[in-house]
């Protein structure tokens, strides 16, 4: 296959001002009639023959103007559609197609989940539905005629609004839906069923009334409420935080059960895998509820960050995602706790985006070129690419970051736009120099920072001296520095904040934050009237995606995880200490020595634990080790997984030795009979409860299995269940078993607890769980083309269960690429995002290295494979 280039980017030879859609619903044999207005670009070369994309359909019919063109008028290959008589002029061409959407095991284009038909076009799917110039920059105004059998579909939905609707005879009916807004094809969605739904409305602020509707199964109308809500709000969040305002009469949302990804954000009519919209107490934890918020509002802020503002090519989509990841996490922050959101926020970015960054799948925010386009919807593209508009915020602060978003969507309403775009409003509304910024998006890899701070008592004065590089990736051997906001503080020996004075400047205001510009592989910084030696706080809100170094130690990190204002900086504090620590064991334990048991850092557990002023989410973040795959992160090479989980189990056991008869305090303090609410005051105690039975569990004896068996028994919540479950998972004991066969009991039939129940135990670190994980992709559950189980047996195996999946005998490994390999053919997106998990294979040591690359070498000579996988497959091994 050949890659496509950023640099080869031409704009399209052909537009298309109208499509009008006529399709004919049919499980295996549905009909589209495309009738589309088309004409030349006047902004690219003229004299061009029309293409068009199109795959897996048959082609039954191709016009012009009206006359019907015969097979040799035009060339048809496995990909397009050329006419090459057409070159100039406005035309309009009809083209009659067929496809079958319930053999579509792929879930891209028009496929069936349970019996409802669903769209996924986002990237290059529109291509399976009709031939059409399916890119990004031809926005076209859209027409649906959906029609339908009126049993098997009553619901036929499309974008936009409904502006006609009939019965037909044969006991078939229709539904006309009507776009204004010009759209490119990626965000086309049809939807048509037999769903039950619930309504509700918004007002916007400038007065429109707004139908909102979820779709959903029969009988799970009960679990839409939530979402619904968190639909409202991120309505009137966007109007009040960005000034965005909803556009069309009707927003709908639908739930399906097979979706390759979240859910997508399709002009007016959302499409979401039904994970992420429908929770209740008894089947949702928490986290499902915070995530149902966050997709929701996510998918709404598309309809400014994404669709409105579209993309002009793929290798933009930083654009939209990053930008739409980061005003999901403000609406996230303003709704809940900020800190509490930062902090997994970048626990999120440490897990899955350093990874990648660090291994043979890095890539730049803005990647260059790709094979398939659909391996980019990354960590990098997503979370990176928000931390990058965090930054570029942190630079030209909040009120140019305010005018250039302004200045950004009203510039480029209705185009197609590109990351310079987007640079050029910040640019001007701060009048800031962005070129040097504008590494971000193209330099892979995260940033090292080495800092080291010097206190002169003689002039008090603290020198800080900053260096940064950036180790080379797969295609980008130099690096040159980039401009890195880092938000800093000085903390006093009484553990109050020093006013900080830069020697250099006029200013004598002495703010105790600041936020430092890096530009240059290294820096001096002199820090005038600080009367004592302080402490350094670096890093403060977490403000640029980096791996930081200090010449600080122990004694500073227990200082600031007791006294550091900055929450995101205190809770670091507390994560450098454990690294170091769980280092220190790992090498005590390959060495024989007595490893520590890391005392003073248990001390300062228990001050957490006691400290009734902290917020109990953020206590509870607090008592979390850093797992096993940040650790081997942190290591770096020749990481034996086993001596890893052996570390982080001891340290675990010796605190909760230490801490023992507290946790078990806190643990029955936490303890609440209020009825259950998902608010976040409520899931931060539960989060604080359930950390203590985690961090006591530690001990593994008979207490322990009890406090849980006993907890899942008596839990009136999912997120009670689940946690004592994941407590229990662990463990060699009869109660285990029995507390999983009971969960399993009541799962029945509910696919979305089923998954529960597949992850729980793909999580385990026993022994048995590949073998246990291999039988239970034999269950009568379990199915290769439900997206969502596949990720909960497989997907959790291997990217949550580091010390089973890196088994030094490669048997992780094989198990994943045999999965690959039997999933490839039926759904290449989700087998090569499940291929991807193995990506930071180079950090173990050399029988494992061995044993993964030979497994995916095995993958690439066993057969053909998609292009999704093969291009993973290659760029793992390269
Ligand atoms: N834009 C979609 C993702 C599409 C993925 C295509 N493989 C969902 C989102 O980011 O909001
Ligand atoms: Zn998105």
């Amino acid at each position: 296959p050949q890659p496509i280039r950023l640099e080869d980017y031409t704009p399209p030879a052909w537009l298309v001002e109208s499509v009008h859609l006529d399709v004919a619903l049919a499980p295996s044999r549905t009909r589209v009639r495309a009738t589309m207005r088309v004409l030349p670009n006047p902004d690219a070369a003229a004299g061009t023959p029309l293409t068009l994309d199109g795959e897996r359909m048959t082609l039954l019919l191709v016009s012009v103007d009206g006359a019907k063109l015969d097979a040799g008028a035009y060339d048809l290959t496995d990909s397009s559609l050329v006419l090459p008589h057409l070159t100039e002029g406005t035309h309009e061409i009809v083209i009659e197609t067929e496809c079958d959407p319930q053999a579509n095991t792929s879930l891209t284009g028009l496929y069936q989940s349970n019996g409802v038909y669903c769209t996924q076009c986002e990237a290059e799917g529109f291509r399976r539905i009709t031939y059409f110039p399916d890119r990004p920059d031809v926005l076209a105004v859209y027409t649906v005629r959906l029609e339908g059998d009126a049993a098997a579909c009553p619901v036929l939905l499309a974008n936009g609004n409904c502006v006609e609707s009939g019965t037909l005879e044969g006991g078939r009916h229709f539904a006309v839906w009507h776009d204004p807004h010009p759209k490119p094809s990626y965000l086309f969605a049809m939807v048509a069923g037999d769903l039950a739904h619930v309504s509700d409305s918004f007002t916007t602020r400038s007065g429109r009334e707004v139908a909102l509707g979820i779709y959903v199964e029969h009988g799970k109308e009960d679990r839409t409420a939530y979402a619904m809500d968190a639909l409202k709000r991120s309505m009137k969040w966007d109007e009040d935080a960005f000034g965005r305002e909803y556009d069309l009469d009707v927003f709908n949302i639908v739930a399906v059960s097979d979706f390759n990804m979240g859910a997508m954000e399709n002009k007016g009519l959302n499409v979401f895998n039904d994970k992420y919209i429908l929770v209740r107490p008894d089947t949702a934890t928490d986290v499902d509820f915070a995530n149902v918020e966050a997709i929701i509002a996510h998918e709404y802020f598309h309809n400014w960050s994404g669709n409105r503002v579209t993309c002009r090519d793929w290798f933009q989509l930083c654009l939209k995602e990053g930008l739409t990841v980061f005003r999901d996490q403000e609406f996230t922050s303003d709704m809940r706790s900020r800190p509490v959101k930062r902090i997994a926020d970048v626990k999120t970015l440490r897990a899955h985006q350093f990874p990648e960054d660090a291994g043979p799948l890095a890539h730049p925010v803005r990647p260059t070129s790709y094979i398939e386009i659909n391996n980019f919807y990354t960590a990098t593209v997503y979370e990176k690419g928000a931390e990058v508009v965090r930054m570029l915020k942190a630079i030209v602060g909040e009120d140019a970051f305010c005018a250039g978003m302004d200045i950004y969507f009203s510039r480029n309403d209705g185009r197609a736009a590109t990351v310079e775009d987007f640079l050029d409003a910040m640019a001007e509304a701060s009048g800031r120099d962005l070129s040097q910024f504008k590494r971000w998006y193209d330099q892979a890899g995260t940033p090292d920072l080495v800092v080291s701070g010097r206190y002169s008592p003689l002039d008090e004065t603290y020198e800080l001296t900053v260096a940064q590089s950036t180790a080379p990736t797969p295609g980008q051997s130099q690096k040159a520095p980039l401009h890195i906001p880092l938000t800093m503080g000085l903390i006093g020996t009484d553990g109050e904040d020093l006013g900080l004075y830069l020697a250099g400047e006029t200013s004598e205001d002495g703010a105790t934050e600041r936020t430092l510009e890096l530009t240059q592989h290294e820096q001096v910084f002199t820090f005038e009237k600080v009367p004592s030696p302080p402490v350094l706080s670096l890093l403060r809100g977490f403000s640029a995606p980096v791996k930081l170094t200090t010449n600080g130690g122990e004694k500073d990190w227990l200082f600031r995880m007791a006294h550091d204002s900055d929450p995101c900086a205190r809770w670091e504090a507390g994560q450098t200490y454990a690294r170091e620590l769980l280092v220190a064991v790992t090498r005590a334990i390959a060495a024989g020595e007595k490893p520590r048991r890391g005392t003073r850092y248990a001390d300062a557990l228990r001050n957490v634990l006691t400290d009734d002023s902290l917020e109990p989410a953020f206590a509870a973040m607090m008592l979390d080790l850093p797992g096993e795959a940040e650790l081997a992160q942190h290591i770096g090479q020749d990481v034996d997984a086993d001596a890893v989980h052996a570390a982080r189990s001891h340290l675990h056991k010796a605190v909760a030795d230490q801490l023992g008869d507290l946790l078990l305090d806190r643990y029955a303090q936490l303890q609440s009979n209020a009825a259950y609410s998902p608010d976040a005051d409520q899931a931060g105690r539960r989060a604080l409860k359930n950390a203590c039975l985690r961090v006591y569990a530690g001990l593994g004896n008979e207490n322990a299995a009890r406090l849980a068996a006993t907890q899942f028994a008596s839990a009136n919540n999912m997120t009670d269940t689940e946690a004592a479950l994941a407590t229990l998972t662990h463990m060699a004991r009869d109660e285990r078993q029995a507390a999983f066969d009971s969960f399993y009991e009541r799962a029945s039939g509910d696919p979305l607890l089923l998954d529960k129940w597949f992850s729980l135990q793909a999580m385990s670190s026993r022994e048995d769980t590949l073998a246990r994980a291999m039988e239970l992709a034999k269950h009568k559950d379990f199915s290769l083309t439900r997206p969502n189980t596949v990720r909960a047996l497989v997907g959790v195996f291997a990217g949550a269960n580091p010390v089973r999946f890196h088994a030094a005998d490669g048997s992780g490994y094989r198990f994943l690429t045999a999965f690959v390999r039997e999933l490839d053919p039926i759904n290449p997106q989700v087998a090569a995002r499940l291929l991807g998990t193995l990506k930071t294979w180079r950090v173990y040591d050399a029988p494992r290295r061995d044993a993964a690359r030979q497994a995916v070498s095995d993958l690439l000579s066993a057969g053909k494979l998609s292009e999704d996988t093969y291009e993973i497959a290659t760029r793992m091994i390269a």
